[in-house]
């Protein structure tokens, strides 16, 4: 059963993706190494090769994320994170039906994400960088509120929280009053408690366990468990051997109301949700 899901959806312009169902949301990267081989346009044509069997497969929002928010992982320059991830914005609003999501932290791009095409800010930062905060209330798109403990340099080096269920909803609260204050709208708003990003295998599990604590702010919920070091934790698995285990991940929290399930395998995303579909509504 799921509670608390219907009559939830994001609307930007006239599109309008019901969540009462859960909708998957596709990873695109466009870092260099994502698509090695060839050069400009054959990366470009990659990209859309992936975006064209994503919606095939299933997936309602393509995630286009031109930052690598990794453990570990460096910033790139505005400029940098700009000049990857227009051109195939523009590229998938032209081509494809589909809802766009801007992965960034970066108030400009966030902007030019939006008037190259994207529908929806989804921000690891929650809106906390310079100027992010107002760059996404004059988008007057659907923004995904991602908690984080640190930064994506540091954050994995000891993760610490006296409840972390309690603290991610505190770190909500304090998120949606700054967007309210701004000028957003609460119905603007999707929560995601950011598995992974400063979180120990404990704590990611305890917030697998305990996802539907976070209906009660009565927003859409997305959650991001895709391939994340976490299974590997638990049983020790190469990058490219945590199926199952993402999935077994994405159908806890969709069971307990996460409205968007962010995945690198949409295909198989999508048939463990068309179970989750059919258990719930026909019978
Ligand atoms: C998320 O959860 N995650 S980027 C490390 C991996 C595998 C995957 C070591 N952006 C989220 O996907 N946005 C990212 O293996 C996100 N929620 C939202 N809203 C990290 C990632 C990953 C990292």
């Amino acid at each position: 059963m799921i509670l608390g899901m219907s009559h939830m959806k994001i609307q930007h312009k006239n599109k309008i993706l019901s969540l009462d169902t859960p909708k998957i949301m596709g990873i695109l990267n466009v870092t260099p190494d994502s698509f090695s081989d060839g050069g400009h346009f054959n990366q470009q044509d990659a990209a859309l090769a992936q975006v064209d069997a994503m919606i095939a497969n299933g997936a309602a929002i393509i995630d286009v994320g031109g930052e690598s928010t990794r453990p570990g992982a460096a910033m790139v320059s505005e400029q940098e994170e700009l000049d990857r991830v227009l051109p195939i914005i523009e590229a998938i609003a032209t081509r494809f039906d589909v809802w766009i999501s801007i992965d960034t932290s970066k108030a400009r791009v966030m902007t030019e994400g939006v008037n190259a095409g994207a529908n929806l800010i989804n921000d690891v930062r929650a809106l906390q960088m310079p100027g992010a905060l107002r760059a996404a209330t004059l988008a007057q798109v659907p923004i995904c509120l991602m908690h984080m403990q640190g930064q994506p340099k540091n954050m994995q080096h000891a993760p610490s929280y006296h409840h972390v269920i309690d603290e991610v909803m505190a770190f909500f609260e304090s998120r949606i009053d700054a967007c309210l204050n701004a000028g957003i709208k609460r119905s603007a708003l999707i929560l995601d408690p950011g598995f992974g990003f400063g979180k120990t295998m404990a704590h990611n599990f305890l917030m697998i366990e305990q996802f539907n604590q976070f209906s009660t702010f009565s927003l859409p919920l997305l959650a991001g468990l895709s391939r994340k070091s976490m299974f590997d934790q638990l049983l020790t698995r190469k990058v490219d051997q945590r199926l199952a285990s993402s999935l077994a991940g994405a159908l806890l929290c969709a069971q307990q109301g996460a409205g968007i399930i962010r995945v690198h395998d949409v295909k198989e995303t999508a048939d463990v949700l068309a179970v989750l579909k059919m258990t719930n509504f026909c019978q």
